[in-house]
């Protein structure tokens, strides 16, 4: 009886030690926040174009409003923008002359909306936040994602501008695919946010590595590749070759970095170092690859890495709207 009794207490002891960490480690995070004071509102976005998309985020967040419509209305601007040529509206078609867009949007509840190889349509991250909260599903690609935009009104435009025409027929001469990062310090745009009610959200949107297979899809619009968003936790949002932060989840990743207690800095320079060791292993060319991650957690605290020096992103707080040379691997 006795030796029962003391197995039932052992055993319910081992439990206790095997359920009460996580549970410490919940309270630790949340008692950490509660006692130090939070940066906020603060917005992060990538590259140059980042300082103008601060600005269309920070209306949103200085009035209170929600990090989700911040993220959103701040990536609409280089979306929008002909002159940009990696994002939305003037991107850099595929080998077939098609501008193909990729984006995502993530909630502070992990609402997700996504799209993928849309064409014709100039704003996709509104498209991705309407597969979010209007349809049952997380994702939609090419015709299916064109014909839901079309059904939810949104306009059918060429996207394809005559200097990124011009591009194009000159690549065509030797069709050599070298995708190149730190295209004119500006590809790609990621924006994570933190309002200040203290949620955050993120987007991401673009056109994709320029000349492209038809059909090719980048980590931009994945979920945990290209953006991920854990309320509890923090945010981190990528830019760079798509199919090497696909290869480790890359945003995920940093988020799951920050949760066992990493700064967004040092989850940075994991992640990056991560794609460094899976490259070398796999006798890949480093010099070939560029990625750069930013993060941002729950205390507004924030940071970034990338392989290769040239990557830079803006960072909107209190103080002002700032832009910052990310730190890099390769000396
Ligand atoms: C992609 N990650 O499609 C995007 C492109 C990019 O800097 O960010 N380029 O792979």
């Amino acid at each position: 009886m006795k030796n029962r009794r003391d197995f039932l207490k052992k055993t319910a002891l081992a439990s206790a030690a095997i359920t009460l960490p996580s549970f410490k480690g919940l309270d630790q995070n949340e008692l950490s926040y509660s006692n130090q004071k939070v940066n906020k509102p603060i917005v992060l976005s990538t590259w140059n174009f980042g300082i103008q998309a601060n600005e269309e985020a920070w209306k949103i967040l200085q009035n209170n409003g929600r990090a989700l419509d911040a993220v959103e209305a701040g990536v609409k601007i280089p979306e929008g923008d002909p002159n940009e040529r990696s994002v939305g509206y003037g991107g850099r078609p595929d080998r077939e002359g098609k501008v193909t867009l990729d984006s995502c949007i993530m909630d502070e509840f992990s609402n997700i909306g996504s799209v993928a190889c849309l064409e014709h349509i100039k704003h996709p991250i509104s498209v991705a936040r309407a597969v979010m909260e209007k349809t049952p599903h997380v994702m939609l690609v090419g015709q299916g994602a064109l014909d839901f935009a079309l059904e939810q009104g949104f306009q059918k435009e060429n996207l394809l501008v005559e200097a990124s025409e011009k591009e194009w027929k000159e690549w065509l001469k030797k069709s050599e695919y070298h995708p190149k990062a730190n295209i004119e310090n500006h590809d790609t745009i990621g924006m994570i946010a933190l309002d200040n009610q203290g949620n955050l959200s993120g987007a991401c949107t673009t056109s994709g590595m320029a000349f492209k297979m038809h059909g090719r899809v980048g980590d931009s619009p994945i979920i945990g590749a290209g953006l991920y968003v854990d309320n509890e936790i923090g945010a981190a949002t990528a830019t760079g070759h798509g199919e090497e932060v696909i290869r480790i989840t890359g945003c995920h990743l940093v988020v799951e970095l920050m949760r066992q207690g990493k700064s967004p800095q040092k989850a940075c320079e994991e992640a990056v170092m991560r794609i460094v060791k899976l490259t070398q292993n796999r006798g890949k060319n480093l010099k070939d690859i560029q990625v750069g991650f930013i993060a941002l957690n729950k205390k507004g605290e924030y940071g970034s890495y990338c392989v290769q020096g040239g990557f830079n992103y803006a960072v909107h707080d209190a103080t002002g709207n700032k832009l910052i040379d990310a730190n890099y691997f390769m000396k």
